[in-house]
Parts: C-alpha cells; sequence; structure tokens
C-alpha cells in the first residue's frame, strides 16, 4: 500500500506552510499531528526548495532540524530528513533519521553517495538540475520522460558505484523542479511504469502545477467575466488528493503531501476498491 509521507517544514520561507513549524516545539507537535493523521514517515527539512529561494548555512540547517529528528525518532517515528547536505545528512541519520531525501540526487553535494553509502538509510534520489536561483533557467526537454529517467539514471550509477545498494534508492522524478507546469504531467502519466521497477515518490502536494491545471477560465463578478485568480497553495488541496489517488492506483510507493489525512482516506480508498476487484477475479 502506498505509504503517506508528511512533510515538516521547518523553514521560514516554504511556499505552502513556510514559517508555520518554526520552533522546534511547533515542529515536533505538528510531526505527531501528521503520524495521527497517518503519515508513516515524517519529512522533516530546514531549507526552502521554493523557485528563487537562497540557501541557508549548514549552522542553521542543522540547528532547525536535527533537534526535531532527534524528537520524532525518540517518539517511535520513522523520520527522514529533507536535506543536499551529506554532514547534515549524516547528523540526521545519527539523530535517528532513517531516510535521507536528497532532492538533488547527490549532485548538490559530491560528498553524499559515499556519507550514504556507510549509513544505515533509505536514500530518496530525486530528479534535480540545479538550485532554486537557476532551476527555472534549466527547464527545457525534448523529451521530458526520457530525459528524466536517463539523468536519474546516471545518478543511480553514481549511487551504486559509491556503494550504496539498489535496494536503498528510491526515486522520485522532482515535480516542479526545473520544470514547466506542462512538464509534470507527462512524468506522472508514466509512473505506473517506473513504480514496476523501483520504489518511488511522488511530491505533488499543493505544487504551481496544480494549479495551471484547477484554474478556471473566468470568474464573473458584478456582471463582468474577469480572469480567475490562479488557485493558491491551499486550494490546490483536493487536487493533491486526486493525484495522490492516481499515484496510489499506479502502485507508488509513497506520496509526500501537506495533509496526511487526505492522503490515508485516498490511499485507503484505492486499496479497499481494489481488494474488492480482486475478489470478484477470484470469485470469477
Ligand atoms: N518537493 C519539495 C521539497 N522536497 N522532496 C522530494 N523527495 N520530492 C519533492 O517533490 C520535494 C521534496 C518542495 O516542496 P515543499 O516546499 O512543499 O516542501
Amino acid at each position: 500500500m502506498t505509504l503517506v509521507m508528511g512533510i515538516l517544514n521547518v523553514t521560514p520561507d516554504s511556499f505552502s506552510d513556510g514559517g508555520r513549524w518554526n520552533t522546534t516545539d511547533a515542529a515536533v507537535a505538528q510531526g505527531l499531528d501528521l503520524a495521527r493523521d497517518g503519515a508513516r514517515v515524517i519529512d522533516v527539512g530546514g531549507e526552502s526548495t521554493r523557485p528563487g529561494a537562497d540557501r541557508v548555512s549548514i549552522e542553521e540547517e542543522q540547528a532547525r532540524v536535527l533537534p526535531v529528528v532527534a524528537a520524532l525518532a525518540q517518539e517511535g517515528l520513522a523520520v527522514s530528513v529533507d536535506t543536499m547536505r551529506a554532514e547534515t545528512a549524516k547528523a540526521a541519520v545519527e539523530a535517528g533519521a532513517a531516510i535521507v531525501n536528497d532532492v538533488s540526487g547527490g549532485l548538490a553535494d559530491p560528498l553524499m553517495p559515499h556519507v550514504v553509502a556507510d549509513l544505515d538509510c533509505d536514500y530518496v534520489a530525486m530528479h534535480w538540475r540545479a538550485h532554486s536561483t537557476r532551476m527555472d533557467a534549466l527547464d527545457r526537454y525534448h523529451d521530458v520522460v526520457a530525459e528524466v529517467r536517463d539523468e536519474l539514471a546516471s545518478r543511480v550509477d553514481v549511487l551504486q558505484a559509491a556503494g550504496v545498494s539498489t535496494e536503498r534508492i528510491i526515486l522520485d522524478p522532482g515535480l516542479g523542479f526545473s520544470k514547466v507546469a506542462e512538464s509534470n504531467w507527462p512524468l506522472l502519466a508514466d509512473i505506473a511504469g517506473w513504480a514496476g521497477d523501483a520504489r518511488v515518490l511522488i511530491g505533488a502536494s499543493r505544487k504551481r502545477f496544480l494549479a495551471a491545471a484547477i484554474q478556471p477560465d473566468e470568474i464573473e463578478r458584478f456582471g463582468e467575466d474577469l480572469p480567475a485568480p490562479p488557485p493558491a497553495p491551499l486550494e490546490r488541496e483536493h487536487a493533491t488528493t486526486a493525484i495522490t489517488t492516481l499515484c496510489a492506483r499506479a502502485g507508488v510507493w509513497g506520496v509526500r503531501v501537506h495533509n496526511a489525512r487526505a492522503a490515508h482516506d485516498a490511499i485507503a480508498v484505492v486499496s479497499t476498491w481494489q481488494n474488492a476487484a480482486k475478489a470478484q477475479d477470484s470469485g470469477a
């Protein structure tokens, strides 16, 4: 069954939840709430990756994430650490994290594959081309599905060469990272094929590319047809749940979401439906 990874951004500036869980106590409370709502993994990040975001120092990143990782692990929760830095990954695993979620797939820090190889953890390799300040300049593809697959496959080669075992690697197409809105849909449409070969994680929650799909053409106000404003992050929640439902049906390993309860329920419905279908098939 598809697993829910709950997003816990301990940052002042993430696009959807920035600033809400800015202190250790607030972040830990939110992590516990996510788990109560059905998240099986809590993904703790201390550096925003929204387009245009500047990097934070390693000291600041670690001060944000390590106490939260340690507290949640102590509560018995499975924790992943959302970091591009090998040193932070190592410190977080030592504090109890079970997964390193590296949005750069090891590109941002050349030490990452070697450090992860020596740690007892899983590793999310996401498709990525550049840091937030440059990623929108690198969003051109001839064939987005083939290029993302190839670029990720070469990251897997590097990880394997450093000694990370294949079973430890989880793949993520990196929705919204160096991708215009339309580039994300062929990747999603192809996801069942990926999910057949490897564990796949999908992070679509409240992202901008969803806004374009659900945007009404116009709204009527005071008897006039006006262009509708683009749906804000919180207004993308139902679209996120639709993506979760389709991901569950496609057999993806996990979805990274802000609203764990919505994802949990969508996945439970898919699973119950699929079990009924299987029972019908075996009875036929
Ligand atoms: N997206 C964000 C951050 N971390 N990690 C993975 N593996 N996949 C993603 O798609 C991903 C990520 C950016 O979204 P956020 O600001 O809501 O955390």
